[in-house]
């Protein structure tokens, strides 16, 4: 057999090391009765092809960031909420790989949509970047930002007092570049990859997100494998959690130092008392997604919320 695995991300990048790992693990168990092609953005069209591809079974699997489909399964939105989740990425690790709010009633959700997230992980903290300095809530007023696929990026950044864009990265540095585009978040080491900070002036560490990408198959096709096949699958995805969680670490510290080298962006660290400003901010935009959002399960919400407090003890 021969499977695809379609990722959103470029050479050395973490999805695509990601998919190169999978692939090569799955072929070494099977002892190469499977092999896995991993495929780069763009090798099968935009992010919104890449899932669009994976639900109609034309791959198997798939590196998809929940923010491409935050239109169709409204409750995967809960992870571009900001100041949700905790900074400790170790902490972060752990609500990823034990929740149950998301990986049993949220992968539910998923499998109505023929998506079945295997496995969700952190590429790290988001950073923002801009070609002005943002140092509190209304610094974002009249800013232009970038943001992927989903309704509740665009409230949230409405409630900053900013206006978004939906694109796909590909397009992105030309948009910067030309400034019809003024911001954007994204983990640091994306930043770097994909030269994002050539074309800014700040970067900000606002602890306001984590970027989750997940582990994705077709419903149908990971619901029809041999038991013991899907056995293999499944504990690759286990092993791979831990091991993806290494390799994130290791490209954010060195696109952070890569950008401070290269010197032309500021980067701005935020401090507690200006997290606790953004937090407070962005308060209304959680009671706005629990309440008023078409199609979010509360008690999902709750349910993941807890989880989080069992896990940061706040
Ligand atoms: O900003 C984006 O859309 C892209 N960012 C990352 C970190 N991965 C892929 C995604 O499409």
């Amino acid at each position: 057999d021969q499977w695809r695995m379609v990722t959103e991300e470029l050479q050395g990048e973490v999805q695509f090391v990601y998919a190169q790992e999978f692939a090569k693990r799955i072929e070494e168990k099977t002892d190469g009765a499977i092999t896995v092609e991993a495929l780069e953005y763009g090798a099968l069209g935009s992010e919104t092809d890449q899932a669009q591809l994976l639900q109609q079974g034309g791959v198997e699997l798939a590196v998809m960031s929940p923010g491409f489909t935050g239109g169709q399964v409204p409750d995967g939105q809960i992870f571009s909420m900001h100041y949700l989740f905790p900074t400790d990425q170790d902490q972060i690790h752990q609500i990823l790989k034990d929740s149950e709010a998301l990986n049993t009633d949220l992968r539910e959700k998923y499998e109505e949509h023929s998506i079945s997230p295997l496995a969700y992980w952190s590429e790290g903290q988001m950073a923002w970047t801009s070609n002005t300095a943002i140092k509190s809530p209304s610094d974002w007023e009249g800013l232009n930002v970038r943001v992927q696929e989903s309704p509740l990026m665009r409230e949230s950044y409405d409630a900053y007092g900013a206006t978004v864009q939906s694109l796909s990265w590909g397009e992105l540095y030309t948009a910067l570049d030309r400034e019809t585009v003024d911001a954007q978040e994204n983990p640091i080491f994306f930043i770097e990859s994909a030269s994002f900070n050539e074309v800014q002036d700040y970067m900000m560490i606002s602890g306001h997100n984590n970027y989750v990408a997940m582990t994705t198959a077709n419903t149908e096709w990971y619901n029809g494998l041999d038991d013991n096949v899907k056995a293999v699958v499944d504990e690759t995805i286990t092993e791979l959690q831990d091991w993806v969680f290494d390799e994130q670490k290791k490209q954010n510290e060195a696109g952070l130092q890569a950008i401070k080298d290269e010197g032309s962006t500021e980067v701005i660290e935020f401090d507690e008392d200006q997290i606790a400003e953004f937090s407070e901010a962005i308060q209304p935009v959680h009671e706005y997604y629990r309440e008023e959002v078409e199609g979010i399960d509360p008690e999902l919400f709750d349910k993941l919320k807890s989880e989080i407090e069992e896990v940061t003890g706040e």
